[in-house]
């Protein structure tokens, strides 16, 4: 070490330097992908039905990353004594998938492509919406994956079937997942009041094998009794809408809904179905920076896809050894 407390190197504070997500490493080539985690943003915001805004959710979560990209090695964690996300875990930031404007297939079709090289190269996919609709491309992209399940965090229970045409919206997603014979069920979390799916949707999604709490039936169940309800040995997909959570905390977004989740509500189940289940992909959707001129809508969408890689690849290295 170099006298007079300065050390060699570059301090690389969060505000220096380029924002990828979590000032890891940025691949641009898609075919050459090596890592544990790849994260892409889908910049896509054409399936809204009301606000718009959400195409700047990948630059806002990224920058935002940044806050919690101090350089030391991993986060620890006092209460938990666990060292999150050490260098060993290999996160890149393969960029955006391409969007054209006006042309909800050929973006999709791009989410998609991206999502594919993700799963192919082995890493866990990590998509930063961009509106709702954007997992709909997610889902497709795991038709050759085996089984899922897939766990919705949301204000709203997208469930719509088709509304003047329109199948690939954002109150369209766990309708078109619940439709992949590979999506074996989807258990939504935070659904409450006036909602983007009429009452004939509901219907449908119940039958359909959807497990619908609101954010007071998750409350009375407790973290416990909401895991309980995963069906055990599934592989997770895990689809974090933003507006799940309280518009007090999360304001940035389209379509705010009050009554929602406060963070340690959803960590606690995240991290339960961390330790309990494979993880297969995360997609984080809905924020719409604008909206929220404090960035705390972001800081905590990159708060929580933070803390959750690091609960899945501490669970990992719990189980491996
Ligand atoms: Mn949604």
């Amino acid at each position: 070490m170099a006298q007079h407390g300065y050390e060699t190197g570059r301090l690389n504070l969060p505000f220096v330097g380029i924002s990828t997500f979590g000032k890891r490493p940025y691949v641009a080539d898609w075919t050459k992908i090596e890592a544990d985690v790849a994260v892409m943003g889908a910049p896509f915001d054409f399936g809204t039905q009301f606000r718009a805004g959400a195409r700047f959710g990948p630059r806002a979560v990224r920058e935002a990353s940044t806050l919690f990209s101090f350089g030391h090695a991993g986060a620890y964690d006092h209460e938990d004594d666990a060292t999150y996300l050490p260098e060993s875990v290999r996160i890149v930031d393969i960029g955006d998938a391409d969007i054209v404007h006006t042309d909800t297939e050929a973006s999709h079709a791009n989410i998609e492509a991206g999502v594919r090289a993700m799963l192919k190269a082995g890493a866990l996919p990590v998509v930063i919406g961009g509106d709702h609709s954007i997992n709909i491309p997610c889902i497709r992209a795991f038709d050759d994956q085996g089984p899922i399940h897939i766990l919705q965090i949301d204000a709203h229970l997208d469930f719509v079937d088709v509304r003047h045409g329109v199948r690939h919206g954002h109150g369209n997603p766990m309708r078109r997942a619940a439709e992949k014979d590979y999506v074996e069920g989807i258990t939504a979390l935070g659904i409450r009041n006036v909602s983007s799916t009429a009452k004939d949707g509901y219907e449908a999604a119940r039958a359909m094998g959807d497990d619908i709490l609101s954010v007071r039936q998750v409350r009375r169940l407790g973290t416990e009794g909401v895991l309980a309800r995963l069906p055990e040995g599934a592989r997770i997909y895990v689809t974090i809408d933003i507006d799940g959570f309280c518009p007090s905390i999360a304001p940035g977004t389209g379509t705010p809904s009050h009554g929602g989740f406060l963070y340690y509500e959803v960590l606690e189940i995240l991290q339960g179905v961390a330790r309990r289940h494979e993880v297969v992909g995360i997609d984080l959707v809905e924020v719409a920076p604008d909206y929220d001129p404090s960035g705390a809508t972001q800081i905590l969408a990159a708060q929580v896809l933070l803390n959750f890689l690091g609960f899945i690849f501490h669970a990992r290295s719990t189980r491996e050894g």
